[in-house]
């Protein structure tokens, strides 16, 4: 059965949207095969997490919000979860999110260097899944 990696970044636990999102990933019958709160990400991991981003100037306020506040990291599965859970979030840019994602619900706009602060993370395609459950579990 497929698998993804997704989180829930510190905007989505400090707002109160856990349960919301465990929800949706539960109403769309996905398997939660694994779940952990983590209380302070490491930069580092967050650099490897984030690698082909780690040089673009936008970046630093990406590191310093992913380790601002509690996320909580997961495994789910089930039939073309890589696909349906980037459907199921949205648009990176919350501008452009669709109402019904996660992202076009519940995710704030930016200002101007500011960290897009997009309420969850998925991976975006079988080989992003397989590197990042390998680098979170
Ligand atoms: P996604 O999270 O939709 O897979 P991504 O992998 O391109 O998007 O970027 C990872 C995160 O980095 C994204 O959720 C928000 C932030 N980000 C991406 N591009 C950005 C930009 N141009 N300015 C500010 N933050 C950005
Ligand atoms: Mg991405």
């Amino acid at each position: 059965m497929e698998q993804t990696f997704f989180i829930i970044k510190p905007d989505g636990v400090k707002r109160g949207l856990v349960g919301e999102v465990l929800k949706r990933i539960e109403q769309r019958g996905f398997t939660i095969e694994k779940l952990e709160l983590r209380s302070q990400l490491s930069e580092e991991l967050v650099d490897q997490h984030y690698q082909d981003l780690v040089g673009q100037s936008f970046y630093p306020p990406i590191r310093e919000f992913m380790t601002s506040g509690p996320v909580l990291v997961g495994i789910i599965s089930g039939p073309k979860v890589i696909e349906t859970w980037r459907t199921m979030m949205g648009a990176t840019r919350p501008e452009e999110a669709l109402s019904g994602t996660i992202r076009g619900d519940f995710a704030k706009a930016a200002g101007k260097n500011q960290a897009i602060q997009n309420v969850v993370h998925g991976s975006d395609s079988e080989e992003s899944a397989k590197r990042e459950i390998a680098l979170w579990f």
